[in-house]
């Protein structure tokens, strides 16, 4: 009997569901990723060190402010700009996070909350990737609980004084600018700040020794009266609906991306169990193997195609942050169910950093925490779902 495989792709079906523009989007960052960031990202890994001599061509594709309007920004669809996420997360997370951070994050807060003199001023620059940005708002005591941070900023004249520090920072060292969310005035309100590199007594340290995101530049920021000009008050940006905001727009892009860690982890554990023999005859033929295959592939077919139905509410501004909690805390819950059990078909393999499989495990293991851990999106659900606050 003649028998046709399918790839996953096939198996997904989703290429129909692609516009033209997004599938080459899509196309373009997957081309991207196999001819320049593969080759550099075992190294990375190993020497703890993003590769930052991408970062122009990442602005050449497009993908800083990939899904903003005007500014020098690509103008992508929700869909466009998630594939492009998902495309660089088959190489590796660090790739994707510095595109969130600098895209959904911090060009987000600008563009969302800055006035037409801010967003003239940094966007373009950003798109360009001239302008490297991380976003401070975890701190060492207050990670899921950012209702609770120290940093404060009373005003002097014209000038913000801001004191603090923020911990777990992605792109800390490499940033030219931080937006940095503090406390003001007597209510303590939260505010948004753009504070540059160059400010006197503001500082970065490099976090070591991290067995995740080792490819990813992770540090804490420290303020200690740092003066800020009042031109650098994100003016709208007040309260804390409005970091939580970005975190909405940013949650989408790891959600996307996490699925493009799980197929590439599929797709490998399916090629190895082709090639890798045991008792007689290649993996692929044991029945227990097909169905860690068969699971591994069903979910990740709900999720790119729940992920496809989101974008396209996103597109049409009806996404709520119940979907977004949804998708994000389900879509990490299933890539890292893959990557394990891409691990396992691996055999002893599985650990080394070549075979890219540890690597993106390791990897979900920060996701599944960041952007509103597992526990804190489940809260979030359940809230909306019942309306009592279980935090
Ligand atoms: P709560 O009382 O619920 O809300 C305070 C105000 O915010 C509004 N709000 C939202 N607005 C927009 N989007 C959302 N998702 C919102 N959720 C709530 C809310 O309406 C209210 O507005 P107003 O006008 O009435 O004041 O706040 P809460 O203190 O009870 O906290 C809620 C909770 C726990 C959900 C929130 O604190 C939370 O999401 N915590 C998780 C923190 C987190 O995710 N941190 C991420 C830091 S950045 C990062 O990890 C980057 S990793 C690198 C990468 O992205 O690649
Ligand atoms: P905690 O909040 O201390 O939580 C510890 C555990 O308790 C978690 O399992 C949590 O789910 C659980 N928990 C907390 N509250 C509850 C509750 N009410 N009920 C049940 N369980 C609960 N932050 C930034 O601001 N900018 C960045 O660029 C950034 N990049 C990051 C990059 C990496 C690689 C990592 C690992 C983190 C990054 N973060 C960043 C920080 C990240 O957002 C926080 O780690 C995250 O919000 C969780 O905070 P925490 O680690 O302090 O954990």
């Amino acid at each position: 009997m003649s028998f046709k495989t399918l790839n996953i792709e096939e198996l997904i079906g989703w290429s129909d569901l692609f516009t033209d523009e997004e599938k080459l989007v899509r196309a373009s960052v997957k081309r991207f990723v196999v001819d320049k960031c593969m080759p550099k990202i075992v190294e990375s890994f190993e020497n703890e060190k993003f590769p930052s001599e991408l970062v122009s061509q990442m602005a050449k594709l497009g993908l800083f402010g990939a899904d903003l309007d005007g500014y020098r920004c690509a103008g992508m669809s929700a869909t466009a700009y998630g594939m492009a996420c998902h495309e660089l997360e088959a190489c590796d997370s660090s790739l994707r996070s510095f595109v969130s951070v600098q895209t959904s994050l911090c060009m987000y807060s600008i563009y969302h909350f800055g006035t037409e003199d801010q967003k003239q001023y940094w966007l373009p620059a950003m798109a360009s990737g001239k302008i490297i940005s991380c976003f401070g708002l975890t701190e060492p005591n207050s990670g899921s609980d950012p209702s609770k941070i120290k940093t404060k900023a009373y005003k002097d004249g014209n000038h913000w004084v801001l004191s603090g520090s923020k911990a777990w920072i992605t792109n800390a060292q490499l940033a030219d600018i931080a937006i940095i969310w503090a406390k003001t005035g007597k209510d303590n309100s939260i505010q948004g700040f753009i504070v540059e590199k160059d400010c006197a007594n503001f500082s970065s340290d490099k976090i070591f020794h991290k067995l995740s995101f080792r490819a990813s530049s992770t540090g804490s920021l420290h303020l200690n009266e740092v003066k800020v000009p009042e031109a650098n008050r994100i003016v709208k940006a007040v309260g804390l609906s409005a970091p939580l905001s970005c975190l909405n727009n940013a949650r989408f892009s790891v959600a996307f991306g996490v699925l493009g860690a799980a197929y590439d982890c599929l797709e490998r554990a399916i090629k190895y169990s082709k090639n890798r023999y045991q008792f007689g005859s290649p993996i692929a033929k044991k029945q227990l193997i097909q169905h860690k295959l068969a699971i591994m592939s069903t979910e990740l077919t709900r999720s790119a195609l729940s992920s496809i139905h989101f974008a396209k509410l996103k597109d049409s501004n009806k996404i709520h942050p119940a979907h977004v909690s949804l998708l994000k805390r389900s879509n990490c819950n299933i890539a890292i169910m893959i990557a394990r059990e891409a691990r396992i078909i691996f055999g002893a393999n599985g650990i080394v950093n070549t075979s890219h499989i540890l690597r993106h495990s390791l990897n979900l293991e920060s996701i599944i925490t960041y952007e509103g851990s597992e526990e804190i999106h489940s809260l979030i659900i359940g809230r909306y779902l019942t309306g009592e606050y279980a935090f």
